[in-house]
Formats: structure tokens, C-alpha cells, sequence
């Protein structure tokens, strides 16, 4: 029997939806670091936030295991991120769609996290597009110079559905990458 477990990574900048991403896919009770945003300018965005990390689980209908991490988005958890990142079998990075102020954080992030996991696929996905005024994944690609061989997905990190077929998704790169993860 092949193990069919491996570590996904939920990557992006604060607010992003990391948190809801996790908690809407996960099949068992997440693990939540969240505190109360000490910062004014970030507590009128949101009362909370990540300050290490977040965990859940997920079984696909082939039957694996996702172990899914998210990480804190504030740049002062940074030390978090290489930690987080290692074994990391792919990144999905998540993108406030309706929400250019915190781009700015990105390309730091990025680089941490691929240097630890170079090898690692990652799907870029503009969330909310629930929400008016959302960029579309094609908008968020030209505005982040993000190259045509790398994905971007519309997604809705509250929908299952969407989460779902996200994770589908970015596990078909893996498994395109990692064949010892595949059934013969
Ligand atoms: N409408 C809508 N709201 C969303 C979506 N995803 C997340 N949110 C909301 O966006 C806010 C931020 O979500 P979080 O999941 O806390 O974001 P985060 O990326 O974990 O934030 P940090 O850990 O602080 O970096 C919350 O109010 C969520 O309910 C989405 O797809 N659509
Ligand atoms: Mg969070």
C-alpha cells in the first residue's frame, strides 16, 4: 500500500481567506491560532487574525489525505512561514480579489515559502469573487505579472464546492510531479 498522505500548504497575504479556506474544507475540528488584530489599521479589517498557524484534514474521493496548513498572513509571524513550508507537496495562494491594499506583502511571501519548497506547484486563486467589484483570475494574473505557465482560479474560500475543486486541482499538479503518490 502506497501512503497517500501528503502536506498541502494554504499561502497569501493578510485577510486573504486562508482561516475560511481551511475551516470550510476541513473533516476534522480545525486547529486556529487566531487573536485579536492589535494594529488599527488591520482591526478595521477584521477583529482577528492568525498569529501561527491553521490546521485540517481532508480525504478526496481517491482517497488522500490532505493535510492542510495555513499560515499567519501578518508579516510579523514571518518566522512561521519557512517553518510551515517545509514537506510542503504544494501551495495554494490565496488573493483578495476585491482588495489591492495588502498585495504589497506577496512577493516577500512568495519568496520565503519557494525557497523552501522550490520544486512544490502552486495555484494562485482570486478569492471572493462572490463579492462586487471582485477582479477576475485573468485581471489578478496581469496585475501581479503572474506567467502563463503558473494557474490562477477564481475561487470562494465560504464554498466547499469551490474549495474542493480547487484542492482537485492543485492535487492533479502534484500528482503529475510526485508519481511514487500514485496508484499503478
Ligand atoms: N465574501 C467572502 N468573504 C470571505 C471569503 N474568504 C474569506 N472571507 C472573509 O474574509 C475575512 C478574512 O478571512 P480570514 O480567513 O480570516 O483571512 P486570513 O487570510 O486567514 O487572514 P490572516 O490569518 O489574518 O492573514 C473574513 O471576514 C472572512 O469571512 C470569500 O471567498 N468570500
Ligand atoms: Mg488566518
Amino acid at each position: 500500500m502506497i501512503d497517500k498522505t501528503f502536506k498541502i500548504l494554504v499561502a497569501g497575504h493578510f485577510g486573504a481567506g486562508k482561516t475560511t479556506f481551511v475551516k470550510t474544507i476541513s473533516q476534522i475540528e480545525t486547529v486556529n491560532t487566531e487573536r485579536k488584530t492589535s494594529l488599527k489599521e488591520e482591526r478595521e479589517k477584521k477583529e482577528t487574525t492568525t498569529v501561527a498557524m491553521d490546521f485540517g484534514e481532508y480525504i478526496n474521493e481517491y482517497g488522500y489525505k490532505l493535510r492542510i496548513f495555513g499560515i499567519p498572513g501578518q508579516e510579523r509571524f514571518s518566522f512561521m512561514w519557512p517553518i510551515l513550508a517545509r514537506d510542503t507537496k504544494g501551495f495554494v495562494f490565496l488573493i483578495d480579489s476585491t482588495d489591492t491594499s495588502r498585495w504589497f506583502e506577496i512577493p516577500k511571501q512568495l519568496k520565503i515559502l519557494l525557497k523552501v519548497s522550490p520544486s512544490a506547484p502552486i495555484l494562485f486563486v482570486a478569492n471572493k469573487v462572490d463579492l462586487p467589484g471582485a477582479m477576475s483570475a485573468e485581471e489578478v494574473r496581469k496585475k501581479l505579472k503572474i506567467p502563463p505557465h503558473i494557474k490562477v482560479v477564481e475561487g470562494i474560500a465560504t464554498d466547499k464546492k469551490i474549495v474542493e475543486r480547487i484542492l482537485n486541482e492543485l492535487t492533479e499538479e502534484i500528482l503529475k510531479k510526485n508519481p511514487e503518490l500514485k496508484e499503478i
